[in-house]
C-alpha cells in the first residue's frame, strides 16, 4: 500500500507539472479523481485492511485525495485567469485607430427637387401649404369646376375609397388651395407639394407620384404675371437663359389654360431624343383660375383674379438628372440614391 500511494502521489505531481491547459486539467481530474481512478479503487479496498492499517491508510488516502483536489482547483483558477488575460489581449480594441469612415445618407431626389422648387417660390413670397391625401369629391373635383358628369373626371383615373364620406385618393393637390382660399382672404400666394394618386402605371407613370402646385390670387393678377413667374422658375431650376413658350390647353379649373414648354435642357433647342426632335420639353400646366372656382370659395371674381400652375416632381427630376425609368425613384436602391449626395 505504501509504495502504491507514494507512486500515485509521484505520478500526480509529474502529470501536473506537464499540464498546459484547462482540457488537460479536466483529463487529469477524471483520471486521478474520477469513479474509475486509482484513489477510488484504493479507498474501496480499505474495508479489506486490518483495523490498524485502516487507521493509517484511511486518513492518508483521504488526505491525498484532498491534496489532489486542491491542487487541481488551484491550477484551474490559474489557467482560467491566463485564458481571460489572453482573450483580453487578443480582443483589445485600439480606440486611437482612425475610424473606417461614416456613411452619410442623402436626400431622395424627389425630396431634393421638391425642396428646390419650394425654395425658388419662397423667394417670391409663396408659403408652403399641405392638406389631406384622402379627399372628398367636393375638394378634389366639384369645387374645382368639374361638373358631376365632366369628362375630365375620367382622365384622372381616380381611386375611390370605401369610407363614410365616399372619400377618394386625391388626384392632384388642388384641393389644398380650395381649403386655403376658404380659410384666408387674398392676397394668397402658396405652393402645395404632396403625393397624388392615379390608377395608371407604365415606364413614365406611377400610381403614386408627387406634384407641386402653385396659386396666386390678388387684385389685378394676369397672364403676364404668370409667364414672368414661370420664366423666373425655369431660370432658377434649369440653366439661366432657357426659352419658355406657352401653348393653349384645357383644364376645368383654369380659363384660359396653357401648357408651358422649356427649350430642351439637353440639346438647347436643336432637337434630340429627349425632346423628340422638337427642341421643346413640356414641363407644366397652368392658367388663370376659373371665375367659377373663385365663386365656389366666396371670392368675388370681379374684384380678384389669380393664376395657378401644376407640375409633376418626378418629371422635373427626370429632366434634371437624365433618369430613364420612373421606377428608379421607388426601388430605394442605394447605388441609385447615393448619386444625389
Ligand atoms: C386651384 C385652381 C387651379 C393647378 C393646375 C395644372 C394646370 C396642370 C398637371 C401638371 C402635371 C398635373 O402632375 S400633372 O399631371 N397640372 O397641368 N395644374 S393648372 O390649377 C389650380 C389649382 C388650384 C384652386
Amino acid at each position: 500500500m505504501k509504495t502504491t500511494v507514494q507512486q500515485l502521489q509521484a505520478d500526480f505531481i509529474a502529470t501536473m507539472a506537464a499540464v498546459s491547459d484547462l482540457n488537460g486539467l479536466e483529463a487529469i481530474r477524471v483520471n486521478f479523481l474520477g469513479k474509475k481512478s486509482q484513489i477510488s479503487d484504493l479507498l474501496g479496498q480499505l474495508g479489506k485492511l486490518s483495523i490498524d492499517d485502516k487507521k493509517i491508510w484511511g486518513p492518508r488516502l483521504n488526505q491525498l485525495k484532498a491534496e489532489m483536489t486542491a491542487t487541481l482547483e488551484e491550477k484551474t483558477i490559474s489557467f482560467e485567469a491566463d485564458a481571460l488575460e489572453s482573450r483580453l489581449i487578443e480582443e483589445r480594441i485600439d480606440f486611437t485607430l482612425p475610424s473606417s469612415g461614416i456613411t452619410k445618407g442623402s436626400l431622395h431626389p424627389i425630396t431634393h427637387v421638391t425642396r428646390q422648387i419650394q425654395q425658388i417660390f419662397a423667394g417670391l413670397g409663396y408659403i408652403v401649404a399641405e392638406g389631406p391625401e384622402a379627399e372628398t369629391d367636393h375638394y378634389n373635383f366639384s369645387a374645382l369646376n368639374f361638373g358631376k358628369d365632366h369628362p375630365a373626371r375620367d382622365m384622372h383615373d381616380t381611386f375611390y375609397l370605401d369610407t363614410p364620406e365616399n372619400r377618394l385618393l386625391r388626384t392632384h393637390t388642388s384641393g389644398v388651395q380650395i381649403h386655403l382660399m376658404e380659410e384666408y382672404k387674398p392676397p394668397i400666394r402658396a405652393i402645395t407639394p404632396g403625393k397624388v394618386f392615379r390608377s395608371d402605371a407604365d415606364v413614365s407613370h406611377s400610381p403614386v407620384f408627387h406634384q407641386v402646385e402653385g396659386l396666386y390670387v390678388d387684385k389685378g393678377v394676369n397672364m403676364g404675371h404668370l409667364k414672368a413667374t414661370l420664366q423666373h422658375f425655369f431660370d432658377q431650376f434649369f440653366a439661366k437663359g432657357s426659352d419658355i413658350r406657352l401653348r393653349p390647353s384645357y383644364f376645368p379649373f383654369t380659363e384660359p389654360s396653357v401648357e408651358a414648354d422649356v427649350s430642351c435642357v439637353i440639346c438647347k433647342g436643336k432637337g434630340c431624343s429627349m425632346c423628340k426632335g422638337s427642341g421643346w420639353i413640356e414641363i407644366l400646366g397652368a392658367g388663370m383660375v376659373d371665375p367659377n372656382v373663385l365663386r365656389n370659395v366666396n371670392i368675388d371674381p370681379e374684384e380678384y383674379s389669380g393664376f395657378a400652375f401644376g407640375m409633376g416632381v418626378e418629371r422635373l427630376a427626370i429632366l434634371k438628372y437624365g433618369i430613364t425609368n420612373i421606377k428608379l425613384f421607388y426601388d430605394n436602391h442605394t447605388a441609385f440614391l447615393e448619386q444625389f449626395q
